[in-house]
């Protein structure tokens, strides 16, 4: 946790001081709360659901002396994979199953981040796995980690083959979008263009009549794709891309992960299909690539999920079936959506 004192476009190098875990954690020069305390009862399964909703850092997830077997992310079942560690990007969900089948007593459970205050001195980034019947203390377990997740052996549950022929640029349209960090502009861009977030909202500029791309705010940064038509994107970050890895997430589909941010080899048979992808570190020449079908006509953001990144224009938006958004009805109670808000707006209009 730490308290934000600075505008968001200048946040680029805060970072949380520690981590909140079901709402509790410590700090270092804080003071000694109460961790969160997991109750768990020998011998029985349970279902962990993981949510990364840290604006920031990457949490690296794992209990003490037991295994996870990850069956979901971000809402799509996966083949079980079992690991002793995983980690977890902004925006990012799993769940997990675990088994109770160690000796009663008390166990560490870690979300370690990749930046910030990483390490557990003093109970920081750590919560309590307590087994019915063990004393009310201090785990004293260590981290053992031989098999941590890696994204690319996890396997889509159902409908694993991606759409599209399988080979690199087998779409219908292949798009490919180079992240990187401008220092004259103290700006991320895509493609070179920095997202600006428009003062209408793209579906209601289409709604509006502006069906030309080269006509939507942001300028640059709205993209059209076809309706029912499979998409590729490659999201390469160049050496220049700061404070990566940057988890992309993408509104309005599920995506199928061709080829993983932190490895280069593509799977165009069986990967995983999730939300959120990290798009690696630099250092390995990172192009993570996605698959998707437009069978869902609107206006989509693409952004990445650290919050600093998306302020400083780190997002495109992909206008997906412009002519399918534009003959879209609205109805009377389109303006009723949100009285609060029509309420303000013809306010202001009056003024
Ligand atoms: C940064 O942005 C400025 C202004 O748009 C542009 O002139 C310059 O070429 C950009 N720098 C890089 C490295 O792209
Ligand atoms: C909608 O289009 C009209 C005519 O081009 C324009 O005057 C108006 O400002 C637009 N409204 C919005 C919300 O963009
Ligand atoms: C990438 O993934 C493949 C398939 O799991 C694996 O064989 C390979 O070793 C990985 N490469 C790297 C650099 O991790
Ligand atoms: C990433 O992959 C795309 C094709 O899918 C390719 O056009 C592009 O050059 C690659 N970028 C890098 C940096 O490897
Ligand atoms: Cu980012």
């Amino acid at each position: 946790m730490l308290m934000f004192h600075v505008p968001a476009r200048d946040a680029l190098n805060e970072h949380a001081q520690s981590t909140l875990i079901n709402g509790r954690g410590r700090y270092p020069g804080g003071p000694v709360v109460p961790l969160s305390v997991i109750s768990v009862q020998r011998t029985k399964r349970y279902r962990f659901r993981l949510v990364n909703m840290a604006c920031s850092a990457a949490f690296t997830f794992a209990i003490d002396k037991h295994t996870l077997t990850i069956i979901e992310a971000d809402g799509e079942y996966t083949r079980p994979l079992t690991v002793d560690s995983l980690e977890i990007f902004a925006g990012q969900r799993y769940s997990v199953i675990f088994t109770a089948d160690q000796a009663v007593g008390n166990y560490w459970l870690r979300a370690n981040p990749d930046r910030g205050n990483p390490g557990y001195d003093g109970g920081r980034n750590q919560a309590i796995l307590r087994y019915i019947g063990a004393p009310a203390a201090d785990p004293t377990t260590v981290l053992n980690v031989k098999n941590p997740l890696k994204e690319q052996n996890l396997h889509a549950l159902v409908d694993a083959r991606p759409p599209g022929n399988p080979w690199v640029g087998g779409a219908d349209v292949n798009i490919n979008l180079v992240q990187s960090f401008n220092d004259t502009l103290f700006r991320f861009e895509m493609n070179g263009e920095v997202f600006e977030p428009p003062t209408v909202p793209v579906l209601l500029q289409i709604l509006n009549g502006t069906h030309k791309p080269q006509e939507l705010l942001p300028k640059g940064t709205v993209i059209p794709l076809p309706r029912n038509k499979v998409i590729e994107v490659s999201m390469p970050a160049l050496p220049s891309t700061r404070s990566g890895p940057h988890p992309f997430h993408l509104h309005g589909h599920a995506f199928w992960v061709v080829r993983s941010g932190d490895n280069d080899t593509y799977n165009y048979v069986n990967p995983v299909r999730r939300d959120t992808v990290s798009t690696g570190l630099q250092t390995t020449a990172p192009n993570a690539t996605i698959r998707f079908v437009t069978d869902n006509s609107g206006p989509w953001f693409l952004h990445c999920h650290i919050d600093w990144h998306l302020e400083l224009g780190l997002a495109v938006v992909f206008a997906e079936d412009i002519p399918g958004i534009a003959q879209t009805k609205t109805t009377a109670q389109w303006k009723e959506l949100c009285p609060l808000y029509e309420a303000w707006k013809s306010k202001e209009e009056g003024q």
